[in-house]
C-alpha cells in the first residue's frame, strides 16, 4: 500500500537510465529497422572510416546511363563496388588508386555481424562494405542490390549522420513504397524473400549532425561472392 502523492515503487524499475530494450522495426517478412543498433560502435566506427577514406577517398561515380552519381561512394572490404559507363560491378582493385581497397576494420566486421543476427541472419560474413556519402540534395533512386553472386545473405545497411527518408518498395519497380525515416545509428537490415526489394533513398534534406556535419555516411555490408 502507499501514499497518495507519491510514486509506486514498481513504476521506477523502468525510470530514466535503465537500458531500453531494443526498438526493432519489421518493415518486410525478413525485413528490419534496429533503431540506434549502431550507437554503441560509433566511437570505435568514426576513426576507422577516417582511415579508409584517406586510402580510398570519395568520388562521384557515373553510372552505365552517364549521369554523375550526386552520391559520393568509397568501399573498404575484400570487394569494391563500382560503377562506370561499361557498368556496375565488384573488384578487388581501387581502379582509382590502382590499390586494393582497404581491408574492413575489425568493428565494421563486428557491427554488421551482430546487426545481421539480431535481425536473424546469424553467421553473416560481408566481404564487401560500400560507403555512401550523401550532402544535402543528394538521393538515390529506386534501384535492387543485385550484383552480387548469390543472395542467400541479407544486406546490412548503417546510416551515420544527418537524417534521410529511405524508400522501401516491393519486388517490381512499379510497387508501393514504404517511406522510412533514418537517423544517427539506425540500422536496416533485409534478406531472405525480401533481398531484392526495390529501395532508395529521397533528396536528404539540410542539416547539421555535432558529429559529422552536413552529411549522411551510410554503409551497406553485403557477401558479394
Ligand atoms: C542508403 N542504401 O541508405 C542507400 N541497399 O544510403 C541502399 O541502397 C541500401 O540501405 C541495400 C540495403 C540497404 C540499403
Ligand atoms: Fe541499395
Amino acid at each position: 500500500m502507499h501514499r497518495k502523492g507519491t510514486t509506486p515503487a514498481t513504476l521506477d524499475l523502468f525510470a530514466d537510465d535503465s537500458p531500453q530494450p531494443l526498438a526493432c522495426e519489421q518493415i518486410g517478412p525478413r525485413s528490419f529497422v534496429l533503431r540506434g543498433f549502431a550507437l554503441p560502435f560509433i566511437d570505435r566506427v568514426l576513426p576507422s572510416l577516417a582511415s579508409v577514406l584517406t586510402r580510398a577517398p570519395f568520388r562521384n561515380m557515373v553510372t552505365p546511363g552517364g549521369r554523375t552519381m550526386s552520391v559520393a561512394l568509397s568501399s573498404c572490404g575484400q570487394f569494391g563496388w563500382t560503377t562506370d559507363r561499361s557498368g556496375y560491378q565488384y573488384t578487388r582493385i581501387d581502379p582509382q588508386t590502382g590499390q586494393p581497397w582497404p581491408g574492413m576494420p575489425e568493428v565494421f566486421m563486428e557491427l554488421a555481424r551482430s546487426a545481421a543476427d539480431a535481425a536473424g541472419f546469424a553467421g553473416f560474413v560481408p566481404d564487401a562494405c560500400l560507403i555512401n556519402r550523401y550532402i544535402p540534395g543528394a538521393k538515390m533512386s529506386l534501384h535492387q542490390d543485385k550484383d552480387e553472386q548469390g543472395y542467400e545473405w541479407p544486406v546490412v545497411s548503417i546510416s551515420l549522420g544527418i537524417p534521410a527518408m529511405f524508400l522501401f518498395g516491393g519486388q517490381l519497380r512499379s510497387d508501393a513504397t514504404q517511406r522510412v525515416p533514418l537517423f544517427h545509428g539506425d540500422v536496416v537490415v533485409w534478406g531472405g524473400e525480401d533481398r531484392l526489394r526495390f529501395h532508395g533513398v529521397m533528396p536528404v534534406k539540410q542539416a547539421e549532425h555535432p558529429q559529422l556535419g552536413e552529411q549522411r555516411i551510410n554503409f551497406t555490408f553485403r557477401r558479394a561472392r
